[in-house]
């Protein structure tokens, strides 16, 4: 049996070392070392030899079976390298494909502006859900049941009391609930009502500001938002704020700017008037602040609500809001 197994292994490293490709390699591998292959039908003759002579035979075929399986594995390593190195379809001396890089979204970058320097005027930052409960994004902003003003938000309802954010002016009260004055923050996010044309989208983005302390005037929210004003567009731009109203605030007033399009000539984006509206603001109503259980005679407060989209589109010089969701990387590509 010892005689066997040593010709064996000189038959199978040979036949090994001479073949020239992988498929005559594994062909091998299954002859001399697989289940049914050669050796194993060798070591099934162990069984006959005498006990004395077993473990030194036991140990002989393990040791040959051990150099058969290396010598075949080191050439297997062999005939892949040369595998490789003779396909000439691989040419490691060319160029790596360019991959092209992404940016942020124009509405994600003036998002980022506009909280700078929000933040700049020392206002916190604080996130609320996109679905939100009736009760905040109207009840508690003083839009009861059947008021009028609920009209103006073309609102999309989850259910009866559940909807999508119309604006971020819930976020006053929410924070407003659970703080005491003095207090000074921007609430940034989606916001969505069912309207689509050139100066409006389903989802847009606002930021909310408001700011409650003692004494606090309409002065102080002009003072904020021509210095924000200012900083986002260029120094000195022509503001205006038009009488408006909202439930929420007394008095209310819409801001506009001097067009940037036309120059305040009149254009189709300022429908001729020269000037574009960018925000709401107002006081925050005494109703509102006895909600949240605030005394009206000892504090007061200011909010304004903008939107970026307006804001992207005016630094911009872009026509149609829509263009920013249409996906268009030829449009994208260009912020
Ligand atoms: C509001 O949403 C009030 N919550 C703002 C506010 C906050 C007033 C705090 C007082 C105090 P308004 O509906 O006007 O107001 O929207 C505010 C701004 O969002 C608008 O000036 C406009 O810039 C932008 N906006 C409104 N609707 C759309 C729309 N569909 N697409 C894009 N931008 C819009």
């Amino acid at each position: 049996m010892e005689e066997e197994l040593l010709q064996l292994k000189a038959e199978a490293e040979s036949a090994i070392q001479d073949c020239t490709s992988t498929d005559e390699l594994e062909a091998l591998r299954i002859k001399y070392l697989g289940r049914k292959g050669l050796f194993s039908s060798l070591m099934r003759g162990l069984g006959k030899v005498s006990s004395e002579d077993r473990p030194r035979l036991g140990k002989l075929a393990n040791d040959v079976k051990t150099d058969v399986e290396s010598v075949f594995s080191n050439k297997k390593d062999e005939l892949s390298t040369t595998a490789n190195a003779q396909d000439s379809s691989l040419d490691y001396t060319l160029p790596g494909r360019y991959i092209p890089f992404g940016n942020a979204h124009p509405v994600t970058k003036v998002m980022d502006e506009v909280i700078a320097i929000f933040e700049g005027m020392g206002f916190g930052v604080a996130e609320g859900p996109d679905i939100e409960l009736d009760y905040y994004n109207f009840e508690m902003l003083n839009i009861p049941a059947h008021h009028p003003a609920r009209d103006m938000h073309d609102t999309f309802y989850v259910s009866e009391s559940i909807l999508l954010r119309t604006h971020t002016s819930p976020m006053q009260a929410r924070i407003m609930e659970k703080q005491d004055p003095p207090l000074r923050y921007i609430a940034p996010g989606k916001v969505y009502r069912c309207d689509s044309d050139i100066t409006h989208t389903p989802m847009f983005h606002q930021v909310e500001g408001f700011l409650v302390d003692r004494s606090v005037s309409f002065a102080d929210l002009k003072g904020v938002l021509t210095n924000f004003t200012d900083r986002i567009f260029r120094k000195g731009i022509p503001l205006r704020f038009r009488p408006s109203f909202f439930p929420f605030t007394e008095p209310s007033a819409e801001v506009d700017i001097a067009c940037v399009i036309c120059e305040g000539s009149g254009c189709r984006v300022c429908k001729q008037t020269g000037w574009i509206e960018i925000l709401g603001a107002g006081m925050i109503d005494p109703e509102v602040m006895k909600m949240v259980g605030y005394d009206p005679d000892q504090y007061s407060g200011f909010a304004f609500g903008v939107g970026i989209e307006r804001i992207a589109m005016l630094k911009h010089g872009i026509d149609d809001i829509r263009l920013f969701y249409a996906n268009d990387l030829r449009f994208l590509s260009q912020f």
